[in-house]
């Protein structure tokens, strides 16, 4: 019989990439495992348990929340604080970062950012949803209370970042710089077991994803990249695929695995785009680099973009390297119109 890894062996298995670390970050690790189950299980029921729908709340960008975005978020917030990893958590459903200050998070040396339920609109219709995270050594003094300036720091200080998508199945995709690797639900098991071990983007796939309603307050350089892309590509005569479902995991999980090209830019009405910095868009853009794409705002490398709020929003340019490239080319061209 063919032996299959679980997430826990691999983890553990994979400690040693850590010559600082005591374990704790393998715990964290476990710990997002178990939150990501149980808000697996919400999801699965979603449509039989009254969790549908609005909550008749909204966050502090002004959106608002589903019921499942709160449940999620208590979720994560509960299993992560009943365990001594992290000493603070900040979430795109708070307005501020929460503190862990009982005795078990005093010289917790890790903190997390997460968007617990990404792309909620799409719950509603049984299409796929996700869970971002973002993990952070803190750069204050162990022992004393959290800052702004832990959460405040360059993706390219990420230690470790993922996502869940709960999707046809449930997966865990992760790095800790190391590669990529992505884990299987086996529902029946309870368990997550490797299914993608050290994942790559190609280089050019053939898929855009961008929300096209939009197109009329698009800045020119991505006007003229999705005409780029909707002319025929002599190789295949085909102009490239839009796909585009509306959840970042789901769109950045089929383009990671078939190649690609995810844009959210900025609009007239959105000068900084949709998506936000820390727990959105640095995650993803540690994937992508350590699959071998590229992730930028349309100029810049996002992971070197040093954050000055906790809900900073970032135009967003993320996928296969030569795409990229590409679409940057054009905001360059066009970046006086
Ligand atoms: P959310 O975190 O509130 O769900 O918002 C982020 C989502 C992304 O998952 C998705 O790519 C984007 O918003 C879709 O926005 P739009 O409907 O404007 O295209
Ligand atoms: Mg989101």
């Amino acid at each position: 019989m063919q032996r299959h890894t679980t997430l826990g062996e691999f983890i553990i298995e994979n400690q040693k990439d850590f010559p600082y670390a005591k374990g704790e970050l393998s715990a964290l690790l476990s710990s997002i495992r178990l939150a990501g189950k149980m808000v697996n299980q919400e999801i699965n029921k979603a449509g039989l348990a009254n969790i549908l729908g609005s909550s008749g709340d909204e966050n502090v960008q002004g959106e608002q929340q589903q019921k499942l975005d709160l449940l999620a978020n208590d979720m994560f917030i509960s299993t992560l604080r009943n365990r001594g990893e992290i000493c603070g958590l900040g979430s795109e459903e708070m307005e501020d970062f929460v503190e862990f200050n009982d005795e078990i998070h005093k010289e917790s040396k890790y903190v997390v950012l997460i968007d617990p339920l990404d792309g909620s609109s799409n719950i509603d219709v049984n299409v796929s949803v996700g869970t971002i995270f973002s993990i952070y050594r803190r750069v204050s003094e162990p022992g004393t209370p959290v800052q702004l300036e832990d959460f405040l720091q360059p993706g390219n200080k990420q230690v470790a970042a993922g996502y869940l998508v709960y999707g046809t199945s449930t997966m865990l995709v992760y790095t800790t710089g190391n590669g990529v690797n992505a884990f299987t639900y086996d529902p029946g098991i309870g368990s997550f077991f490797l299914s993608h071990p050290k994942m790559t983007v190609k280089p050019q796939g053939k898929i855009y994803s961008i929300n096209e309603g939009n197109y009329v307050h698009m800045p020119e350089g991505v006007k003229q990249y999705i005409k780029w892309c909707q002319e025929l590509d002599p190789a295949t005569n085909r102009p490239l695929t839009s796909r585009y479902i509306g959840s970042l995991v789901a769109d950045f999980h089929r383009n990671l695995l078939k190649g690609g090209i995810y844009i959210y830019p900025r609009g007239t009405k959105a000068p900084n785009g949709k998506l936000r910095l820390l727990y959105e868009c640095n995650p993803m853009a540690f994937l992508i680099e350590q699959a071998g794409g590229k992730a930028s705002d349309g100029f810049t490398r996002i992971l070197d973009i040093d954050p000055t709020e906790l809900h900073q929003r970032v135009p967003f340019f993320c996928g296969s390297r030569e795409m990229v490239d590409k679409a940057e080319e054009f905001m360059e061209r066009f970046k006086d119109e």
